[in-house]
Order: structure tokens, then sequence, then C-alpha cells
């Protein structure tokens, strides 16, 4: 089922890998720039009147405001699945616990008597967080945005989501319920670029924020790129991918199991197993036809798995699939082999890492406390994934006292004049009586 990429002997390391054997699926943000900036620009005008046409041409549904009511978010927590509730609760409890570790503690470094550097870590005042309301509708995405959000201290949090026809124009009810039980109290039904826009140029229902994070559509993506500057963004996520390094250790009906999770999101999703063993390629590829076959979302994970972007890498020895597996970056990478914690250590990388046969990336995806917001594309070799830190901002308090600064100043002004910037270094010598050279 899977194509098979054999690289034993080869002596390739799997450097360019993505580029030529496996493909990602690229999504032309570009050319969706030049639709979304007239909607961003109408809604910077017009606000919530232009919200409010939008919601009717693209989501079929007549609003009179964004801002939902707190008693719809109330009665949706009522109305949701107990079964749900109490595993939202948990998810929301366990990446807490993770979450709360990743606090950042102010540091004052002495760097002379009296010359002190202190790096203050300060939450973004106000974000926004965009929640798709298409396909795909994931409660778990507000609690892996909310919550390191909240355990940063943001102290004003918006979320945004499509009215959807079904519900009288209010975001899906799982959504509303997500973010009861989180505790966010400021919810819009607002979808696309234009929700994006709101949350950049406020409106008088939505203040404007600082910062947006969030999954969305191509749409979102282009809005996201276009007003970048005006707000901070997270990174812009692409299709999920999934590589799983394994020997023949691993039990093939759950390597199989696991490549099918993350394939079940789209068609473009990126299933990935590198392995030195035959016998266990040939036994994914048996297992994969099997369960496939019995799966819900068949001809999309079927789709997904035979694409250019999915296959079986097989090499020479786990020294050899590392290599692979750090070349290729995934967003998520399962270590199913012999002494997986000690493959996993040498993992370079990866978006999160999934050690041994009980750490699926489903577990991850929802329960295991660990954010499921991770970098796409490759871009794990440069990048983490959503954590406390992307609402914080470091800030340098620098404090000297004017025996600290009266030591340095040589080296500023001699450094200043080698800028041919002498003005610079003249701000510390106006400070001591220095004669300022005159510039003839
Ligand atoms: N695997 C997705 C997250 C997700 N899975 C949400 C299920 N719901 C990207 O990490
Ligand atoms: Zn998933």
């Amino acid at each position: 089922m899977l194509k098979r990429i054999d690289l034993r002997g080869s002596g390739r390391d799997g450097a360019g890998i993505d580029r030529e054997l496996l493909p990602r699926a690229e999504l032309d943000v570009e050319a969706a720039l030049e639709k979304v900036r007239p909607i961003c620009e109408d809604v910077r005008h017009r606000g919530t009147a232009a919200l409010i046409e939008y919601a009717e041409r693209f989501d079929g549904v007549r609003i009179e405001r964004t801002r939902v009511p707190a008693e719809a978010l109330q009665r949706s927590l009522a109305e949701l699945d107990p079964a749900v509730r109490a595993a939202l609760e948990e998810s929301i409890r366990r990446a807490r616990l993770v979450h709360r570790e990743q606090r950042r503690t102010d540091h004052t470094v002495t760097v002379v008597p009296g010359g002190t550097v202190t790096e203050r870590w300060v939450p973004v005042e106000r974000v926004g967080l965009y929640v798709p309301g298409g396909n795909a509708v994931y409660p778990s995405s507000v609690v892996m945005n909310v919550v390191p959000a909240q355990e940063a201290g943001v102290e004003s949090l918006a979320v945004a989501s499509p009215p959807q026809k079904e519900h009288d124009g209010l975001p899906h009810p799982v959504i509303l319920a997500a973010c009861a039980l989180l505790g966010v109290t400021e919810v819009h039904a607002a979808g696309g670029a234009q929700a994006v826009a709101m949350f950049a140029h406020g409106t008088d229902e939505c203040r404007p924020v600082q910062l947006v994070t969030g999954p969305g559509n191509i749409w979102v993506a282009a809005a996201k790129r276009l007003l970048k500057g005006v707000i901070g963004i997270d990174a812009e996520a692409g299709p999920t991918e999934i590589a799983v390094l394994a020997d023949d250790t691993a039990d093939p009906a759950h390597v199989a199991a696991d490549l099918i999770s993350q394939a079940e999101h789209d068609v473009l999703a990126a299933s990935v197993l590198v392995t030195p063993s035959t016998a266990l390629a040939d036994a994914v590829d048996a297992a994969l036809i099997e369960q496939v076959a019995a799966t819900k979302h068949e001809s999309r994970v079927t789709e997904a798995l035979t694409g250019r972007q999915s296959g079986v890498v097989l090499v020479d020895d786990l020294d050899h699939g590392l290599a692979v597996v750090d070349a290729y970056a995934a967003e998520h990478l399962e270590i199913q082999t012999a002494d997986a914690t000690a493959v996993a250590a040498r993992v370079r990388n990866a978006g999160a890492i999934f050690v041994g046969p009980w750490a699926p990336v489903s577990l991850g995806d929802y329960c295991a406390g660990s954010n499921h917001v991770l970098p796409t594309g490759g871009c794990a070799c440069h990048s983490s994934g959503l954590s406390v830190q992307s609402f914080l901002r470091g800030i340098h308090v620098v404090d000297y006292s004017r025996d600290a600064l009266a030591e340095v100043t040589h080296h500023v002004v001699a450094l200043a004049e080698a800028e041919d910037l002498p003005a610079h270094g003249a701000a510390l010598k106006a400070r001591f009586d220095w004669k300022v050279p005159s510039s003839t």
C-alpha cells in the first residue's frame, strides 16, 4: 500500500528526502493573498457589519452580532455528552500539569558591579485564538491553544470560530463547551480571513488582539500572512505528518494503526515508516490493507497513504534510520524499536517524539499532556510546538550605575566610531563632561 524507497546500500543519509522522495504537499498561500486582502480591508473599515455580511456569504447564515452570549456557552456545556466532558477535563488537567512547568522566571545577571541585565518574561496582553469549524471540529485544539496561553498569564483571550448554519449561527457547540470548560468567556462567531482581520483590527464587539494563534484553512493562513506585523502569529500549520522509526521488535498492527491515525486528518497528510526490516515493512503493509478497509474515512486515508508524501523508507540499520528521520524532521515521530528510550535520545529533529510501544501519536493528540500544535513541513528542524513560551516576550531590563557606565564608556565610543555613528558615543560622553569632538 505504501510506496517503497530503498536507501539500503545507497550511502544516502536522507538529505533532501522531503524534496525528492517524499515531497510534502504545499498550499499556495501566496495565491490566496489577493482574495483575502479586500476582505481584511473591509473588516478594517466596516467592522461588525462586514463580519455579518461575510457570515451570510461564506457560512450561509444570518447573524446579528459576532459575540456569543454567555448563556449559549453555558448551554453548550450543560448539553455536552458527559463522556466527552470527562475526557476534555482530563485532557485539560494533563495539559496544565505539563505547561505550568514551562513558565519562566525572571533572571538577573550582574555583568559588572553596579551593572545588571534582567530578562523579564511578560505575557502578551491580549490573544486571539482561531478554531476551524468546517470539516474539522477540534475541541482538543482549543485545549492545546488556550492552556499554554492561560499558563503564560495572558490576561485577555478571545476565541473565534465560524458561525454554523445548523446551530443558529453560533460556532459548533462542542467548541463552545470546550471554551466554557476552560473559562474562556469571549467567543466570536467569525470564520476565515475575516475572523483574523477582526482580531487584528478590532471591531465594536472585539477589541484588537496582539497575537493570533490556531490552525485554519488556506484563507486563514493567507490572512495571517497578510496581517503579520499588525499582529504576531504562530507558525502556519501544514498537513499533519507522522514518521515511525521501527525495527522488527515493533508490532506491525500497531504501526499500521498509527500511520492510519494521522492519515485520517487529510488527503495530504504524510505517513512515513522508516525501518531496516523488510519483514516489518511487509507486515505493516499487510496490516494497512486490512485496517484501511475497515476504517471509517477509508477513501481519505487511502488517498493520504498512497500519496507522494507517504511511504516506507528501507534503511541499512537504526543509525541510518536516525539520519533519515532527522533529515525528514517530522511533526510527530514514533520510535518503536528495541531500547526505544536510548534511540529517541539521539533524535535531533522532530516536533514531538513518542517513545516505545505505549505512546502512540493519538495519545499526544488528546491526553498525554503534551501539546499537539507542532511544526510541520520540515520546520521541526528550526521551530518548536506551541508552548507557554509562544505567549511570552523576554524583555531585557538594563540597569547600570554611574560607575558601571563610566568604566565601559571607552568601549562604547570605540565601537560607535568604528560604525561611523559618533552620536552614539556622544550620548555616553555627555554624561561625563567629555568633550564631544567637532565633526570637521
Ligand atoms: N494530529 C493533529 C492534532 C489533532 N488530532 C487534533 C486530533 N485532533 C495535529 O497534531
Ligand atoms: Zn491527529
